[in-house]
């Protein structure tokens, strides 16, 4: 593996989540695979989770850390090739990237969508920019359309609660009240798809993600007949994809927010949620601080999906410098 943006990227997923439990288990076994090597772990955009466990994740691997927030302290960058730079932005993201490229051995990324033009989004602009300018292997921190180690994690996370070989899984639309991106809906269908699990997605008309993610997951539209008989929820607000709604609120609806009576209509369904979430409005409190809640061992299983990955970029490239 050189870079990591997608689930292709890794490969098997049984055999990657063996892995991750190994890593679980023995996290100071590669100690010092990643001596001498530093990460540097870019944000255009604010993170808890990802930003201490990614930075863990290296260290227990024996790597330093080194990190940038783009929007803190660095100059404003350009990402318009051929503009005349005579506004207020001093510095080029075609400099910028292969300068952050000399400093480090591995680049993080952080990026979400901007709304601000769909095929841009979607073509990952920026994300394939770091790819092919750093030359460096890139690890998404959640970009535009995907946020793949928060899906490891979920996976990881599933595979240790799951009760039957091919868990029921619905993913279902809940009210924010700011725009959101797909990245993190999207990526869940694509790893949920790829480990083969029963996927049901449940929103409010409007809200249909990219078909290209939904894959062979049932679309439901009525939330409690998603709930029925599900072995997981994974609750996430997501602004529209289609059409000219892109990027737009559609429905602040809080009836689809998941709470109590209909988490009884599930088959005892354990609670899932990439964090950070808002308490009654995505989900009551009592849904998030119920036993059936796996909103801790799934934030907790972020440090294992960036260990198992930077393992495997360690182990997997060449570096000449
Ligand atoms: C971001 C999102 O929805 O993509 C990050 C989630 C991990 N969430 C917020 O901005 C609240
Ligand atoms: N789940 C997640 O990626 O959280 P942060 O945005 O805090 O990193």
């Amino acid at each position: 593996m050189k870079h990591f943006t997608c689930v292709e990227d890794i490969g098997d997923l049984k055999i990657a989540v063996k892995e991750a439990l190994e890593v679980k288990k023995t996290p100071f076994k590669w100690d010092t695979l990643g001596k001498n090597k530093t990460m540097l772990l870019i944000f255009f955009d604010s993170s808890l989770r990802t930003r201490l466990s990614t930075q863990r994740a290296a260290l227990n691997l024996g790597m330093s850390a080194i990190v940038l927030d783009v929007n803190q302290g660095a100059w404003k960058l350009e990402t318009e090739r051929g503009v005349i730079m005579d506004g207020d932005k001093p510095e080029h993201i075609l400099e910028a990237i292969p300068v952050m490229g000399c400093y480090c051995d591995v680049i993080g990324v952080r990026s979400f969508a901007r709304f601000e033009s769909k095929a841009a989004d979607y073509q990952e602009v920026l994300l394939n920019q770091f790819i092919k300018y750093s030359g460096k292997p890139v690890v998404s921190m959640e970009a535009a359309t995907r946020h793949p180690l928060q899906s490891f994690a979920d996976l990881i996370t599933i595979e240790e609660h799951k009760k039957v070989e091919r868990p029921r899984v619905t993913l279902t639309w809940a009210p924010h009240p700011r725009a959101l991106p797909q990245a993190v809906p999207n990526s869940f269908a694509e790893w949920m798809n790829a480990a083969g699990y029963d996927l049901v997605i449940t929103h409010p008309e409007g809200y249909e993600l990219d078909p290209a993610f939904v894959g062979k997951a049932k679309v439901e539209y009525d939330q409690r007949k998603a709930f029925a008989g599900a072995d997981f929820i994974y609750a996430k607000n997501w602004a529209a994809y289609a059409g000219d709604s892109y990027g737009k609120i559609l429905s602040k609806d809080r009836s689809w927010t998941v709470d109590a009576e209909k988490m009884a209509l599930t088959n005892n369904a354990c609670f899932m949620h990439c964090l950070p979430v808002r308490r009654n409005m995505i989900a009551t409190d009592d849904v998030i601080e119920s036993p059936q809640s796996l909103v801790i061992p799934e934030a907790a299983n972020r440090v294992i999906s960036a260990q198992a990955v930077l393992k495997r970029i360690l182990e997997e490239n060449v570096w000449h410098i």
